[in-house]
């Protein structure tokens, strides 16, 4: 096998932008057909990104910067990229602006929804850089990924759907797509570092609905298209590995089924970026993405920074 990953570094990053990007202005809508979101990519003349890429750069960002996980920076970079306009989530606004005002970074996310925590998807949108820079250690890859969804989502939920997310861009990143990837034995090496049964229950539905040709109504329904994470993560998982062959269907599929469409779609983005790579993503796509540049020279720091530590 041999894979290049370092274009598996950019396309992790630069899939989870063009997800983000092209299901901007489905979130909240129906379900459609993928023809339409291959369409609503030709007619745009750019992919703005939203809240989730903002995110995911300030924690690539973070993890150059500290050269592996460190909180506090991590809580500062939120606090210097929010840009209020990209749609951030009502939990995520009320902790970034909680943590602009206090150095004690651990405590504003444990108070949000009455102390119980966020299980929003927000901490598995951004996580695509902790998936890719450790995709070679998953047991390190999950510690770091809890971490990270602590900042700012502490509910078990939400700290669940970001390893999930995470796990599954790492696995990819080993993958070579010129071999295929075996579905069975991708779901059940995730399903060995997950507890939760909501997520153990819906790998399993997975397991079971993906060599099926099946409904779209039934894929929203049994796994959910909405801002919990438990009804995201697992539904972006499904769209990458139901439609593994090219990364352009798995996102346009993903988008698709509606509800939170930008998530789902920077989701399927990262997990099918990390596993075709930079070169397995549409020119189109590519060359629409806003600050593409940007984001691949972080993608490129990312990987030099794994090899240097
Ligand atoms: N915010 C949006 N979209 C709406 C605005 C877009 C519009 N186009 C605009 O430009 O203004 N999208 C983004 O938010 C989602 C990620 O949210 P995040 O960061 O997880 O936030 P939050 O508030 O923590 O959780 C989201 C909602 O989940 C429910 N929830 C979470 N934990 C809960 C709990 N313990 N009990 C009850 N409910 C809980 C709440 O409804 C939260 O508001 C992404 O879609 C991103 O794209
Ligand atoms: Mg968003
Ligand atoms: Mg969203």
């Amino acid at each position: 096998m041999s894979v290049d990953i370092e274009s598996k570094f950019v396309g992790g990053l630069i899939g989870t932008g063009i997800g983000d990007g092209l299901g901007r202005n489905r979130e909240g809508y129906s379900m459609v057909d993928s023809g339409k979101i291959v369409e609503i990519g030709k007619k745009s003349n750019k992919l703005i990104y939203t809240d989730d890429t903002q995110q995911m750069i300030g924690l690539t960002e973070s993890l150059i910067h500290s050269k592996g996980f460190d909180g506090k920076d991590f809580a500062n970079r939120l606090v210097q990229n929010f840009d209020i306009s990209r749609g951030y989530g009502s939990g995520a606004i009320q902790v970034i602006r909680s943590l602009k005002d206090t150095s004690e970074w651990k405590e504003p996310a444990k108070r949000l929804f009455g102390g119980e925590g966020s299980y929003g998807n927000g901490s598995s949108m951004r996580i695509a850089p902790i998936g890719l820079f450790k995709y070679d250690d998953l047991e390190s890859l999950s510690e770091l990924a809890i971490s990270s969804s602590k900042v700012t989502h502490t509910h078990r939920l939400g700290v669940e759907g970001a390893k999930l997310q995470a796990l599954s861009v790492g696995l990819a990143v080993g993958k070579d797509p010129k071999e295929g990837i075996d579905k069975q034995n991708f779901i059940k090496r995730l399903s060995e570092f997950i507890d939760e049964n909501i997520y153990l229950e819906k790998l399993e539905l997975i397991r079971s609905l993906v060599e099926k040709n099946i409904d779209k109504r039934k894929v929203i329904k049994d796994l959910g298209n909405g801002v919990e994470a438990y009804n995201s993560v697992p539904t972006a998982l499904y769209s990458f590995l139901s439609n593994s062959g090219n990364f352009r269907d798995s996102v346009a599929y993903g988008i698709s089924l509606g509800g939170d469409a930008d998530t789902i779609g920077a989701m399927t983005g990262a997990i099918s970026g990390a596993y075709h790579g930079k070169k397995g993503i549409p020119k189109d796509w590519k060359s629409k993405l806003e600050n593409k540049d940007k984001i691949i020279s972080l993608a490129k720091k990312l990987m030099k920074t794994k090899k240097e530590i």
